[in-house]
């Protein structure tokens, strides 16, 4: 059975509905930014960019809080409203902070939230869910990473107010964030009262009374200076201080007139009081600016000092101008990550929905942290790192920003000895990498989790899924084949494939009758068949790290002797055991059906009744076959996700054409994608298998999962395996770009009918390389910095 966050179950069997729930475009001839306006919407970017929310719909509020968060890679906030609403979950994440007190497993605990701001008009709310919503609209602003509102609000004695206004997490300066409203009281005169808050009630499963758990005790509720508002809080198990300090202004004519400044702390809520005289239609301009800093910044004594300072320094420098210095690391980070596809409007915009939030999460400065399965933008799973980094999200990193690519991978060199620990407390041998990975490298995958109605529920998944492991190796060849960061392979690449192929030695048994090695009792990436024997995916990997290994162990020792030897002393490796492992890279078993290319996902998977799925929804989505209405997917041939057909994604140039195809379609057949990790291999899958419609089809529908909702969890949190999918179909699958056995790039195009063109950047050796393909299949690359190169284009050579 897979894995139920707190008795909650996931992923499984998703319902369809219709398409579309959200707004992606306002109207012919309108951009969405002309909601706006004047002052803001020349602030904001074409509707290419923007993803619109037209109308307040409160049970909507978690989806959007997951859409509409934002990420510098340093920390994470949900777009949760400032002034607060019924239902809400308004975290906010720094990577890197886990806790564990009472939950299953560590978790990111979520942090004092600085995004409170409380306007009133004698003693009324001007809030969405307290007032007449007379003009809505909020609008993520992708191009410049930050989310604009603007609500025209009517309390109970008829005062309109209109609120305008954005806020971002800067990514020229992780530790400044900052909102700006432009308040304007529509028909009256008076005075406005602000409370800014920082709230440090809030705690994980919110909405969930079973699940709740709070994973910080406040250290400090205190001003931040004469003004402004500061709260501390640490993690309760390691004891980890967190700052957050803030100060607000409200400007009219470039003079701050906020009076009346008053600090409370009001239990865990730091409060600043304070008020303003507003003209009835003259606006006032709020601007909130806020420092957040962990002890893994700053000695913990200097937290205050050095929140104080960054708020100082950050209405010295000014919000503007921080706004400025953010939108040019942003336009930096567009040049070299945006994909544009002309002909194709809604979906260009969906894929950069999803490159818009994987780049914002990817962390450029620090190898501590990885990237969450939900980014930092909800819950689900905790923060918790899986294989979907490594197959999923690195390689958009390691060809677009290869330094956070070389983090995550770091990030896994640096746990090393705690996969080693782990293998040995599992009994194996080498490094065995968690299923689920947090701060420290332990298993953070729960054992046991709750049934909603309290009972107990044994979680088998990180006992049984140890293809993670092999996804480690495969992360560090494949970061080292696009960005030839040959130093990291030799020195921690190499240990990392010496430890994990040594894990997979020792998990696999030699069954002598069959002269065979077997890996049983496992369970592969299809969730649903728990466990099996030989799951095919989990020994063909295995096998791979074993062979690879073999080979650069092979190069070490023939061409970079010093790193051979210290790889030798770190190790303890020897001779023995690597004619071992050739001996069980060799005769690793691995299922198909008897005289044919078909190959088993498991051994006995054959034997399962033979359940397909004949009808689709009117999405062209799978419904769930009848059949599994009186049986359990694991009786029958029914999987979650891509397995037999995710092996082909990865090892492709080891089965031909026929055996791909074959495959393909038998599994195709028997996929009910119940897993946000599965659309996008069999669109890529589809495209080298000659099944281009259907390609198109899954890559929508993975471009669209959380934009529309589609796997209905999405208030749980960004799909982020699913991301770095999205990118890899089109560049790997659309364009056909990849890495052959000598080195080369090649580019060999498969463009929907419906694309014009497609234009990307890449990186690839030393060069940084802008491809534009037409309609034709045509391509063109361009050498934008760096050296020239040899690219493969439609199997012709040529020299860039
Ligand atoms: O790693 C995945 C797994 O393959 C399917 N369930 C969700 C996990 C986290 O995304």
């Amino acid at each position: 059975m897979e894995r139920k966050k707190r008795g909650r179950l996931f992923e499984s069997g998703m319902k369809q509905r219709n398409l579309p729930s959200i707004k992606l475009r306002k109207g012919a001839g309108e951009m969405i930014k002309d909601r706006f306006s004047e002052r803001l919407s020349k602030m904001l970017s074409s509707d290419d960019w923007m993803i619109l929310q037209d109308k307040y719909e409160p049970e909507e509020n978690l989806k959007f809080e997951s859409l509409f968060s934002l990420s510098n890679g340093y920390l994470g906030i949900r777009g949760s409203h400032e002034e607060g609403t019924k239902i809400t979950l308004p975290y906010l994440y720094i990577n890197g902070v886990f806790d564990k007190s009472e939950t299953f497993m560590r978790e990111l605990a979520t942090l004092p939230n600085w995004l409170g701001i409380k306007l009133y008009v004698e003693k009324e709310l001007i809030g969405i869910e307290d007032c007449e919503i007379l003009d809505f609209s909020r609008a993520l602003d992708m191009k410049h990473a930050l989310l604009a509102k603007r609500v025209l609000l009517r309390d109970k004695q008829g005062r309109e107010t209109l609120i305008e206004g954005i806020r971002f997490v800067s990514r020229a300066n992780v530790h400044r964030m900052g909102i700006k409203l432009y308040v304007t009281p529509m028909n009256y005169s008076g005075i406005i009262e602000v409370e800014s808050i920082i709230d440090g009630t809030i705690i994980n499963f919110y909405d969930a009374p079973r699940f709740k758990v709070k994973h910080t005790y406040m250290k400090a509720n205190e001003k931040l200076d004469e003004n402004g508002a500061y709260i501390e809080v640490a993690t309760r198990d390691n004891h980890l201080h967190v700052g957050t300090g803030c100060h607000i202004k409200a400007y009219k004519d470039g003079k701050d007139i906020l009076k009346n400044r008053m600090f409370s702390a009001f239990g865990e809520q730091a409060v600043e009081f304070s008020d303003f005289d507003v003209v009835e239609g003259e606006t006032v301009e709020i601007v909130k600016y806020v420092s957040m800093y962990t002890e893994r910044d700053v000695a913990k004594y200097a937290l205050h000092t050095n929140v104080k300072e960054e708020v100082d320094n950050f209405i010295y420098t000014g919000f503007e101008e921080e706004l400025a210095a953010h939108k040019a690391v942003y336009r930096d980070m567009w040049e070299k990550a945006d994909i544009r596809i002309e002909g194709d409007f809604e979906l260009d915009r969906a894929i950069r929905f999803n490159i818009f939030h994987l780049m914002s999460t990817g962390n450029e400065r620090d190898d501590r942290v990885n990237v969450g399965a939900k980014l930092l933008s909800g819950e689900e799973y905790g923060g918790h790192a899986f294989w979907d980094t490594e197959l999923f999200m690195l390689p958009f990193f390691s060809y677009v920003f290869p330094k956070t690519a070389r983090n995550l991978e770091t990030y896994r060199y640096r746990l090393l000895d705690a996969a080693r620990a782990n293998a040995e407390k599992n009994g194996y041998q080498g490094a065995q990498y968690p299923w689920e990975s947090a701060d420290d490298g332990t298993e953070q995958c729960p054992d046991w989790t709750i049934e909603p109605d309290g009972t107990c529920y044994r979680c088998y998944v990180a006992v049984y899924e140890h293809h993670v492991t092999a996804a480690v190796a495969y992360g560090v060849y494949d970061y080292v084949k696009i960005t030839k960061d040959w130093n990291f392979l030799f020195n921690k690449g190499a240990e990392i494939l010496t430890e994990t192929a040594r894990f997979w030695a020792s998990r696999c048994q030699y069954v002598a009758e069959k002269d065979r090695y077997e890996i049983n009792q496992v369970t592969g990436p299809d969730e649903w068949h728990e466990p099996v024997n030989n799951n095919l995916y989990t020994n063909y990997l295995a096998k791979w790290n074993l062979r690879y290994v073999i080979s650069l162990i092979d190069i070490l020792k023939k061409d970079h002797t010093e790193e051979y030897h210290k790889l030798i002393e770190k190790t303890g490796l020897t001779q023995e055991e690597i004619i071992k492992w050739q001996d069980v890279q060799e005769k690793m078993y691995l299922p198909r059906k008897e005289g044919t290319s078909l190959l088993e996902q498991f051994e006995g998977y054959f034997e399962l009744e033979n359940v397909v799925i004949e009808k689709y929804d009117e999405n062209d989505w799978p419904i769930r076959p009848e059949a599994l209405k009186n049986r359990r997917a694991r009786e029958t041939q029914i999987i979650k996700q891509a397995d037999v057909v995710m092996l082909l994604h990865l090892m492709g140039e080891e089965f031909d054409e026929e055996t791909k195809k074959l495959n393909y379609a038998y599994y195709e057949k028997r996929t009910l994608h119940g897993s946000s990790l599965s659309p996008s291999i069999y669109a890529i899958m589809g495209l080298k298998v000659g099944d281009n419609s259907k390609a198109y089809r899954y890559l929508r529908r993975a471009a669209f999962i959380d934009l529309l909702n589609l796997q209905k969890n999405t208030r749980e949190g960004i799909h982020a395996a699913n991301t770095g999918g999205v990118w890899q179909t089109v560049v790997f699958g659309f364009a056909g770009v990849a890495i052959g056995e000598d080195g080369i790039l090649s580019i060999r195009p498969n463009m929907p009918k419906e694309w014009e063109n497609l234009t990307f950047r890449i990186h690839y050796v030393d060069s940084w390389l802008e491809i534009r393909i037409s309609a034709d299949n045509s391509a063109l690359v361009k050498v934008l910095e760096g050296d020239h190169i040899t690219v493969r284009i439609n199997g012709e050579t040529v020299e860039v």
